[in-house]
């Protein structure tokens, strides 16, 4: 039966316009939303806009707007980002909704009403940009931490919601629940804060200050404090009190933001909810910032990357990808455009799109493009543990993903990938399609790969959910989203024999960063070479063709005691005479991958004519033959 499983985002405030910071939180929850779908939950994702407050009203009149023109175009700003991104919302929440209006006064009326919210005179320091007062022990050097700026003495009479009141209880409920913040580190942090006496907290302002707002219930002069009405979208969104989303979804809610909204989230909004008699939220999954050059990404600092122009460059898919892989859910990364160019290119157009096309070209030339049929007897010899290795990937995909360590999961299943790479290298399939009576070995072979890329494309799909559907569609799979089920990827052998397979296409093509200088660029103050020849620039490098070339046959050079000649394929068929022969035996080098250069002069050794040289190290005697990590294309370019 089908479990439900409701994911929120932090509802934007419209005083900024979406980046990199927003995209990361939006499309994780977007993945967790679409794993959740393959694993048969029945899913409801919700976001939107904080639109009230002092920082909108001052946002708006710095553009000659009144707040509701300025909201409704900031607004759709980010609605209509979502889509480009792939986001698949279900609803998109703004806090001036009639509907979310009233679930705020009602809130406010009950808890009035039962006494938690009081009348008192106050005087404190006054952030404007976070609109919230800050005790000195909150302060850095007496600024805001997030604005750096000193706050205002503001003394005002204003209502206070009793929070401190439920101190104890929250303290309680963390430590019973210990992964209802997560991860563990900002348990901690809460908890480390709910260690000293927890104040309560001013949830009005009056509209001699601010008029952009709520009006409370209670009292005509004063609007709601944006973030007690902010919190509030999270049940207002579900219909709350009695909507059937409410009913259905309520219950197993889950939250995901940035540690910047720790404190409310983590104290605020599970006092507020107890107050009120709601049940609280099932999870808080907080992750780190992105930051660039060791500052977190914001309006304020001018440092903000724009997510539209990143998947304009490089794809929507290769972004999202990015994005969850290179940051450890929970901890800080540093947003770099080349780290997202070398993941681009080792992980996506290496790893993934060179087995995919690989696998897929062969199934052509030795196929005619039809799903071969696997033979059982075969099988045993030559499953080599690739069920095994699938099965165990699709367990640690489901034992991480679930607790938003999408990073771990996305290991799991580029070891898999690595597996299949591996695979072809010892079974070799272009030697067993040169021998007729290895038929049923090739089959079984180009039949397991094929399996394997199925499983992948399962795997991917709620991180790169086109990708998945383009290799879905060339796997000869009916476009039927149930395909992406676990329970589905966890069968092996499902792929129909002698379906018809359409041509393959480049899934990541290579691309080359925008900005920035090239990882391989010559650097100042490089040491002398130590092998003490000349200092070259690098036009010298770059008049070097240097191929990565599988080695496709080989045998000893008569009366050559050094020598072999390698057939060698870098996209064309190459022969090349090398000095390893006392290093290594054909069997060896078969099916390895290595560097050769490609634009040397021919020149006959032995009588046979040498069309390249082969990189290697040479250690004393021993020759080693460079070769590669992952397995590539052959022909593809080393720079
Ligand atoms: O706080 N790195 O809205 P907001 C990672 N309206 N994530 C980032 C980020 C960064 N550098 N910058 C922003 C608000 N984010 C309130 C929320 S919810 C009831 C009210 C993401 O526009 C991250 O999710 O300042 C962070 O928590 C959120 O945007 C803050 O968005």
């Amino acid at each position: 039966m089908a479990t439900p499983f409701y994911i929120t985002t932090p509802i934007y405030y419209v005083n900024a316009r979406p980046h990199l910071g927003h995209a990361y939180t939006t499309i994780s929850a977007d993945v967790i939303r679409r794993y959740h779908e393959m694993v048969t939950d029945e899913t409801y994702f919700l976001t939107g806009t904080d639109e009230h407050g002092d920082k909108v009203m001052r946002a708006a009149k710095n553009e000659n707007l009144t707040p509701r023109e300025y909201v409704d175009k900031i607004s759709s700003l980010f609605k209509n980002l979502w889509p480009e991104l792939h986001i698949s919302n279900d609803q998109f929440i703004r806090t001036t909704d009639k509907n979310h209006i009233l679930v705020v006064k009602k809130i406010l009326q009950q808890i009035y009403d039962t006494g938690d919210i009081y009348y008192s005179e106050y005087e404190g320091q006054y952030c404007f940009g976070c609109e919230r007062f800050y005790t000195d022990r909150e302060l850095v050097n007496g600024k805001c931490p997030d604005h750096e700026t000193k706050p205002e003495i503001i003394k005002e009479a204003n209502y206070f919601f009793r929070m401190g009141k439920y101190q104890e209880w929250l303290i309680d409920h963390i430590q019973k629940h210990p992964d209802f913040i997560r991860p563990e580190r900002y348990k901690n942090e809460v908890l480390s804060f709910l260690k000293e006496p927890l104040d309560d907290l001013c949830i009005s302002r009056p509209k001699s200050r601010i008029t952009w707002g709520i009006t409370l219930p209670f009292d005509e002069n004063y609007v709601t404090y944006v973030w007690f009405d902010a919190l509030l979208n999270y049940i207002s969104g579900l219909g709350y009190p009695d909507g059937e989303l409410y009913t259905k979804y309520w219950p197993v809610s889950q939250h995901i933001i940035a540690k910047d909204i720790l404190k409310p989230h983590g104290i605020y909004w599970p006092t507020m909810l107890k107050a009120a008699g709601i049940p609280i939220f099932k999870h808080l999954n907080v992750h780190g910032y992105w930051n660039v050059d060791q500052s977190k990404m914001s309006k304020s600092l001018g440092n903000v990357i724009d997510p539209l122009e990143l998947k304009n460059v490089y794809g929507l898919d290769a972004f999202r990808y990015f994005l969850l892989r290179e940051m450890a859910f929970g901890l800080d990364s540093s947003f770099n455009e080349e780290a997202l160019v070398s993941r681009l290119n080792s992980d996506l157009a290496n790893d993934l799109g060179n087995l995919f096309s690989r696998v897929l070209a062969m199934a052509h030339k030795y196929f005619g493009g039809e799903v071969p049929d696997f033979d059982t007897d075969t099988e045993k010899d030559f499953d080599l543990g690739l069920e095994a290795h699938a099965g165990k990937a699709i367990a640690a995909y489901q034992e991480h993903m679930p607790q938003f360590a999408f990073h771990k999961a996305l290991v799991a299943v580029w070891e898999f990938i690595g597996e299949l790479n591996k695979y072809i290298d010892v079974t070799t399939p272009w030697v067993l399609a040169k021998n007729k009576t290895q038929r049923k070995q090739l089959e079984t072979v180009i039949y397991n790969l094929l399996e394997g890329l199925r499983v992948i494309s399962g795997l991917i799909y709620p991180v790169m959910p086109q990708t998945a559907e383009a290799m879905q569609k060339h796997l000869g799979i009916p476009p039927d989203k149930t395909f992406f089920k676990i329970q589905g990827l966890k069968k092996w052998k499902t792929l129909k024999p002698k379906t018809q397979l359409p041509k393959s296409i480049s899934l990541f093509p290579r691309v080359e960063a925008t900005t920035g200088t090239p990882a391989s660029g010559p650097t100042r103050n490089e040491k002398a070479p130590p092998s003490g020849k000349p200092e070259i620039t690098i036009d010298h490098f770059t008049d070097l063709d240097l191929r990565v070339g599988t080695i496709t046959h080989c045998e000893p050079v008569p009366r050559a005691k050094k020598l072999l000649k390698l057939e060698v394929d870098i996209g064309e068929k190459r022969t090349i005479v090398s000095g390893i022969a006392e290093s290594y035996t054909p069997d060896d080098l078969l099916g390895k991958q290595v560097i050769i250069i490609a634009n040397l002069k021919p020149a006959k050794l032995m009588g046979v004519k040498s069309e390249g040289m082969i990189l290697a190290a040479v250690d004393g005697e021993k020759v080693v033959v460079a070769t590669l990590d992952h397995t590539v294309a052959p022909g593809t370019k080393v720079s």
